[in-house]
């Protein structure tokens, strides 16, 4: 089992490890079990996973568009050499876009289904590397082109990347197959219950042990990215203050150990700053001053450009630009300092979810969705349940929303078996690798989140917890802290637990992290109690967890657009918007609570199940097509007056 000195215990990231996926993907999928392929080994090696912006001498080509695809219920894809001969029966999808909503047949498949597509390699990137790029592919994806296997990634959510260059034909079509599997497995994060097991199922169809539709397919873009053959592997930055001084390091790696003269330039400033660095044996760093900084906040979201050049600067080797923002984040007792300042979280936990494409990219929605998050008055928002898009990132390091960042760790149970749990584990910790290695040089994001209300045991059960389930817990998230510390020595770390949860678990973080439901699954229809029970709730919090700072990150109630009543009555949208309210009056009285998230931001799809109307998630303040509900306006008025 977990043992914090054993072998599952948090390993240092080698650099090699550090721009790959493969390796680790496929050590992750032989630990979840994954259908391990006749397809023979992978035979490409891993490509770097910094997002492919274009430079002088990278480019990108976007593959987006309408792809072939076909479903494989019987499994007989491989043994059929489908990705070699190509579909037999194809229909025409969508990439990125997720299954489910756009064939009635295939709204609950959660087999495998084949995606192909042709492309033909640009005349100009002749002599350069290219490689393969999927932003996610949900859950599991193996990967040929030109009939020839390249490897798998296990987990959605997260990029990975082949290197392709010599295969992929020039002058000739290039037929690249992607066979995506999402079986719900308990064995997986997030978790779905084993029904053969009894295992708590919140949801009835799907069976799933949490709420959100698990939508599956390629869901975000897929693309081709051509780089010099010695190429920037792997950019991290990290900022500092010190008085008006901001401070910027830089370290790389550089394919090929090469070795050689690097350039460094901060633009967009009133003054470029340039520092040069020797590149040595692949790896380089570099130490910036920026007089008269401009420091990232949400009220002056500045960027600044960096961009990183190997070679001179006539005939460069490669270069790459990528934006920053210049700011600190600490935990000071019972405080979130934010360059140095104090910060109040207004915000929510969102999903990714629309009509139609699932869980795909929607740059629309995601720009609309921050300009209602701007015109409510807020300033954050959590990933919630898992990672999401880059360009969700990027976008709000432009807004200036601070982000906590969660990892897929969704619906663990500690009465589960130890061989489901070790599974899990070794899942999250992979994900949770990939997720800081994507998102650590974005300035947005504040904390991360290594899980969603993990239990001790399943809440349908009044029976009491197996014996060692909380130490089993104490010490899978003991292992999870210390990875992400190890990888990111610069924000804070914590978990979301439910009403509490096991305070040997949520103690470890920097942040106490909670969700709380009195006046919906708790003390149900009765505001004047909620207010009552929070109360007494966030006061025993401070008993248990002395000084930290808390953020409430869900609370809220379903309502039914348009559904109305006095005395508010759950469903309602006056009973809604009473309940936020009400938690807002309660927890602004308490200084150590510094941040309120209501659960959600917009109704979002679900299960079928008597829980949910319409298998819609209504704890939206907005409806899923983004229209306010009376809770929109009443959040507004309390949080553009504070
Ligand atoms: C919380 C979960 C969230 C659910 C919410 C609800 O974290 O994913 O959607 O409950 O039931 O416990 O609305």
């Amino acid at each position: 089992m977990i043992d914090e000195q054993g072998p599952a215990r948090p390993r240092a990231v080698t650099r090699r490890q550090a721009v790959g996926a493969l390796g680790l993907a496929a050590s992750a999928a032989a630990a979840a079990g994954a259908a391990t392929t006749a397809a023979a080994q992978p035979t490409r090696g891993p490509a770097s996973l910094l997002y492919p912006h274009e430079s002088r001498t990278r480019a990108t080509r976007d593959l987006s568009g309408l792809w072939s695809f076909q479903l494989d219920p019987k499994n007989e894809g491989e043994a059929g050499r489908w990705f070699e001969r190509g579909l037999p029966a194809p229909r025409k999808i969508p990439v990125p876009c997720s299954w489910n909503d756009l064939f009635d047949d295939a709204l609950n498949y959660f087999g495998t289904a084949w995606y192909e597509t042709e492309f033909h390699l640009d005349p100009a990137w002749r002599g350069r590397r290219v490689a393969v790029r999927f932003g996610s592919a949900v859950y599991h994806a193996r990967v040929w082109l030109n009939g020839v296997y390249l490897g798998e990634h296990l987990g959605g959510h997260l990029p990975f990347a082949f290197d392709v260059t010599g295969l992929a034909h020039d002058g000739a079509p290039n037929r690249l197959v992607v066979a995506v599997e999402n079986e719900l497995r308990v064995d997986r994060v997030p978790s779905s219950p084993d029904p053969k097991a009894g295992h708590f199922a919140f949801l009835e169809e799907p069976n799933t042990a949490y709420d959100f539709f698990p939508y599956c397919g390629l869901h975000r873009p897929v693309l081709l990215c051509a780089a010099p053959d010695t190429h920037l592997q792997d950019v991290t930055v990290t900022t500092g203050l010190s008085g008006n001084r901001g401070e910027v390091a830089v370290e790389f790696q550089v394919s090929g150990a090469w070795s050689g003269p690097a350039t460094l330039t901060l633009t967009g400033g009133p003054k470029p700053v340039t520092v040069t660095a020797a590149v040595k044996a692949g790896a380089g760093v570099a130490r910036m001053v920026v007089p008269d900084v401009r420091a990232w906040s949400p009220d002056d979201p500045f960027l600044y450009r960096l961009t990183v050049r190997l070679g001179p600067e006539g005939a460069p080797v490669d270069e790459y630009t990528l934006k920053i923002g210049v700011r600190t984040i600490a935990v000071r007792g019972s405080e979130i300092l934010l360059n140095g300042k104090p910060v109040f979280l207004k915000g929510f936990g969102k999903h990714e979810d629309g009509a139609i494409r699932g869980k795909a990219l929607d740059l629309p929605m995601l720009v609309r969705d921050f300009e209602l998050l701007k015109w409510l008055g807020a300033n954050s928002f959590r990933t919630s349940h898992y990672p999401y898009a880059e360009e969700a990132l990027m976008l709000a390091d432009e807004y200036g929303l601070m982000v906590i960042a969660e990892t897929p760790g969704v619906s663990l149970i500690f009465s589960d078996p130890p061989e489901v749990i070790e599974a899990r584990y070794k899942q999250l910790e992979m994900a949770l690798g990939e997720l800081i290695r994507r998102d650590r040089n974005h300035p947005c994001v504040i904390l991360w989140s290594l899980a969603n209300e993990p239990i001790a045991k399943p809440f349908h059960t009044a029976d009491p917890e197996p014996p060692g389930a909380v130490e089993t817990g104490r010490k899978f998230f003991a292992n999870l802290f210390a990875r992400a510390r190890s990888l990111d020595r610069t924000r804070p770390v914590a978990l979301v637990s439910v009403q509490g949860g096991p305070a040997e678990w949520v103690g470890q973080g920097d942040v106490i992290c909670q969700n709380s439901y009195n006046g919906w699954y708790a003390v149900s229809g009765r505001l004047g109690d909620a207010a009552v029970a929070l109360e007494q709730e966030v006061t025993a919090l401070r008993a248990r967890h002395g000084d930290k700072p808390v953020i409430y990150t869900e609370f809220g109630a379903d309502a039914v657009a348009g559904m109305h009543s006095q005395p508010p009555a759950m469903w309602t949208e006056d009973y809604q918007a009473d309940i936020i309210e009400t938690y807002w009056q309660v927890l602004r009285k308490h200084p150590y609570v510094v941040g309120t998230h209501p659960w959600a931001f917009a109704d979002f799809r679900t299960g079928q199940s008597t829980m949910r109307v319409g298998a819609l998630n209504q704890k939206g303040v907005f409806t899923r097509d983004r229209r306010p509900k009376l809770a929109a306006h009443r959040l507004r008025s309390l949080w553009r007056s504070t």
